[in-house]
């Protein structure tokens, strides 16, 4: 697959990053149209329908700056199945509603994660080894959304290097159905969505440190099994938990995996954009670069991609963040694009910045 503009000029390096040197600085703009309408490329954001239910600022400002909206608990089998067979489905439904009626999207999140799956589910499986009690969740999940709903986390975060089976997490799952249940879910999942893309979705792949060089290397070999195999997925899901703790990204090691994941025909999307502070005592200007910093190190390495579908942020505003306040002085973390009263910060205007560098536009009246 191709890139459409010179990797190596955007790998030139962190200091001369053009997403970021395109930047205006602090308080010079102010985005009138929101970041939905800019680019062909899929902006969006993480929310729980709780907030976006009570919050109106928040529910107009997703409505106004996202394609796609990403259920932050709403569709996971421990929130929708906490007991057996009493389906909650509710503050998923009303989410759909609010995002159909303006036109947009949600982004279906996730249907096999080791984390999310409800006590008695785990339970059954390791005792049962039953498939069907995971297909069961994707029938109870899959159809009411099938208008709502036009792409799908198949499988949540199955790469653990370290130990086991090819890079593979000794999960429960592991543990009932051996590796294929990678497979099984993508397969099952395509005949209950036939045409939503399925993505295989991914945490720590972006570091410079070797646990993720060996995360990145596990996730390859296991996409080009899926793929060799003719097993119906369409793209990787890069989580971008950023930290500034761990230092910037491996961005000639993050190209080098996209460019093969793009070979191998799929799709990328980064799916779960926030940035963890590392220095809450410095002057909240200063903090706020060196969130739009990492951001736009990553960004460069991505943008170029013809592969890349979107950008999900995990969360939009640092108000409803999952992320905790990183001390008892510093107030809320600051990795998200909105502050807490949905001001815009500089990660923000990098993100713009990126969707306009992407051709075509989908809007004849950007500004
Ligand atoms: O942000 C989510 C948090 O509110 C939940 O308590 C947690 C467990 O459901 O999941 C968090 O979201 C995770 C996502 O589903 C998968 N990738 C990592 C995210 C952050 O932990």
């Amino acid at each position: 697959m191709n890139i459409h503009t010179d990797r190596r000029s955007i790998l030139g390096g962190l200091l001369a990053s053009p997403v970021l040197s395109m930047a205006p600085t602090a308080g010079k703009q102010k985005s009138r149209g929101g970041l939905s309408t800019l680019t062909d490329l899929d902006f969006g954001c993480a929310v729980q329908a709780r907030h976006v239910l009570v919050d109106q600022g928040l529910r107009e400002t997703i409505l106004k700056e996202c394609d796609t909206i990403t259920p932050e608990l709403e569709l996971k089998w421990d929130f929708v199945e906490s007991d057996k067979g009493q389906l909650n489905l509710a503050p998923a439904q009303q989410l759909a509603q609010i995002v159909t009626d303006a036109g947009k999207k949600l982004h279906g999140h996730a249907l096999v994660w080791h984390k999310s799956t409800p006590a008695w589910a785990i339970e059954a499986i390791l005792d049962q080894r039953e498939w069907s009690i995971v297909t069961n969740f994707f029938d109870a999940i899959m159809p009411p959304f099938s208008k709502a709903i036009d792409s799908w986390d198949v499988v949540n975060e199955p790469i653990e290097t370290g130990h086991g089976e090819d890079g593979l997490r000794n999960s429960f799952l592991m543990r009932a159905f051996g590796a294929d249940y990678i497979e099984r879910a993508f397969v099952d999942a395509r005949a209950r969505a036939s045409r939503a893309d399925l993505y295989l979705n991914e945490f720590g792949l972006l570091d410079a440190q070797s646990y993720s060089s060996a995360k990145r290397a596990a996730t390859l070999r296991l996409l080009e099994r899926l793929v060799s195999r003719g097993v119906p997925i369409d793209g990787l899901g890069i989580q971008g938990h950023l930290d500034l703790k761990r230092g910037p990204i491996d961005q000639q090691g993050v190209s080098n995996f996209v460019q093969k994941v793009a070979d191998l025909g799929l799709k990328i999307r980064i799916s779960e954009l926030d940035v963890r502070e590392a220095s809450p005592d410095i002057p909240q200007t200063n903090r706020d670069q060196e969130v739009a910093n990492a951001v736009a190190a990553l960004l460069d390495v991505v943008l170029p991609f013809d592969n890349l579908t979107g950008i999900t942020c995990w969360g939009i505003s640092d108000r409803y963040s999952w992320l905790p306040p990183l001390s008892i002085t510093a107030g809320l973390n600051r990795g998200l694009p909105l502050d807490s009263d949905l001001r815009q910060k500089p990660m923000y205007w990098v993100l713009e910045n990126a969707l306009r560098q992407r051709k075509p536009s989908k809007s004849s009246d950007r500004v």
